[in-house]
């Protein structure tokens, strides 16, 4: 496999681009080498610039839940486009998707669209300060809920696979009413409530997809949920990752549990930038013009975005493809390790509906810290031989492998191929 014409761009990008890139994770930091370049992608396939072909095990980290340019999605945009590209004002797809939205999440009478996941956070947070008239937020060790200030204290993601123990250029006032607990760890959230009075609310990945995926223990989010509540806070659920990809009205549709808000992005603008956060009326009615909580965005609602959230979320309630994601899963899962038992490679396998990754270690992981006890030099090695073998994955051990419904029997025939190849690779490393 050729990467020569992703390198002259990676070397031209270097002059104006900061690692030529314009979000961390995609500079193959922890896996080393440098980042491919793409050139185009149409269904669960994706092609870099040097005309090499992949199945998309990224997905844009999770919004190209449907393949790439699904039929629906892309009539929808080329009609939208032909109205106008923003208008500064409302349009009736707003309203359209915005019910989409709220009739998935029970727990949410109204919605604010905004253009990212991080903003969708940021706006979450401010509400639920702005609902209690608190000010400390709980956050988990490894979840990753964007790049605000006041969460970058000990995020998964980027920031794990950077190593980095929380950012250059967060001052220390925008993180002191930030605590953080440990994932599936009720009692670190619990001493942090008896040791503070002015607890605004709990944020949390109901899945996390951040620190590669750890899934929830014993009832976690219904647990969490009757005692933040109890304690006079909030629980944010963070479904950026989880909305509509584990269930179409995400993790607590699976889990029965009502976010008090819910944060929302990725699948939500199938691949254009949107995100959300919503929540019952008497905590948005907070939010400008209603209420004293300011938010706002030139590009929120913006009717391309729109429209392609609109077919994107249509498509995939008509689809309903979660049944087959978790059986896809469970065949990959099985690839990874009945390939990794044949060549005696240790590994871990988390999934969760379509999100799944293996960890190589021999220990369960059900946090951060045993996410962080993972070989990372062999999952570089696993990663690389994927690619040679027509895969595309994230390229980090602390990211989530993601599933489409474009997915072909035949793709997972490949896939399989590629484990294979790839766990002999780290069995000879
Ligand atoms: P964005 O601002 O990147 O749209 O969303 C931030 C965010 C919030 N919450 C969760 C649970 C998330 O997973 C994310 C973003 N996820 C990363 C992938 N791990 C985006 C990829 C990137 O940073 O380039």
């Amino acid at each position: 496999m050729e990467f020569k014409k992703s390198q002259e761009l990676y070397n031209k990008g270097l002059e104006n681009l900061v690692g030529s890139v314009n979000s961390p994770v995609r500079a193959f930091a922890s896996v080393g080498g440098n980042p491919l370049f793409i050139k185009k992608a149409k269904g669960s396939k994706i092609t870099d610039v040097d005309g090499n072909s992949y199945i998309d095990l990224v997905l844009s980290y999770g919004p190209m839940i449907l393949g790439h340019r699904h039929k629906k999605v892309q009539k929808a945009i080329t009609k939208a486009l032909k109205n106008g590209y923003s208008f500064g004002a409302s349009t009736k797809n707003e309203i359209k998707l915005a019910k989409i939205v709220c009739d998935a999440f029970p727990g949410m009478d109204k919605v604010r669209f905004v253009n990212s996941g991080t903003e969708a956070v940021l706006s979450g947070i401010r509400l639920a300060r702005a609902f209690t008239g608190k000010d400390k937020i709980i956050k988990f060790s490894g979840c990753y809920h964007g790049h605000q200030d006041a969460l970058l204290v000990a995020a998964g993601s980027g920031l794990a696979t950077l190593s980095l123990p929380g950012s250059k250029g967060v001052p220390e006032g925008a993180v002191k009413n930030t605590l953080i607990a440990n994932y599936n760890d009720l009692d670190s959230v619990k001493a942090h409530f008896e040791a503070h009075d002015d607890i605004a609310g709990v944020i949390l990945e109901p899945v996390a997809g951040n620190m590669g995926v750890v899934t929830p223990t014993n009832n976690l989010l219904k647990e969490l949920k009757e005692y933040v509540n109890a304690k006079g806070a909030l629980l944010i659920v963070d479904e950026v990752m989880t909305g509509f990809r584990s269930k179409f009205g995400g993790a607590q549709e699976l889990f029965d549990v009502e976010a008090d808000i819910t944060c929302l992005g990725k699948v939500i603008g199938g691949g254009f930038p949107v995100g959300a956060y919503g929540a019952r009326n008497e905590i948005m009615e907070m939010v400008a013009p209603l209420g004293g909580m300011y938010q706002a965005g030139t590009l929120s609602g913006n009717p391309i975005a729109m429209a392609a959230g609109i077919s994107t979320l249509t498509t995939l309630n008509k689809q309903n493809p979660y049944e087959r994601f978790n059986e896809v899963a469970a065949t990959i899962e099985t690839y990874l390790i009945e390939a990794a038992r044949e060549h005696g490679v240790e590994i871990t396998v988390n999934r969760f509906g379509s999100m799944i990754n293996p960890f190589f270690t021999s220990k369960t992981v059900t946090n951060f810290e045993e996410a962080q006890s993972s070989d990372t030099q062999k999952f570089a090695t696993f990663f690389w031989e994927m690619m040679h073998n027509g895969v595309f994955l994230p390229p980090s051990q602390f990211e989530a492998w993601f599933l489409s419904s474009a997915l072909s029997e035949k793709d997972l025939e490949k896939i399989k191929k590629a484990i294979n190849a790839a766990m002999e690779k780290v069995a000879a490393s």
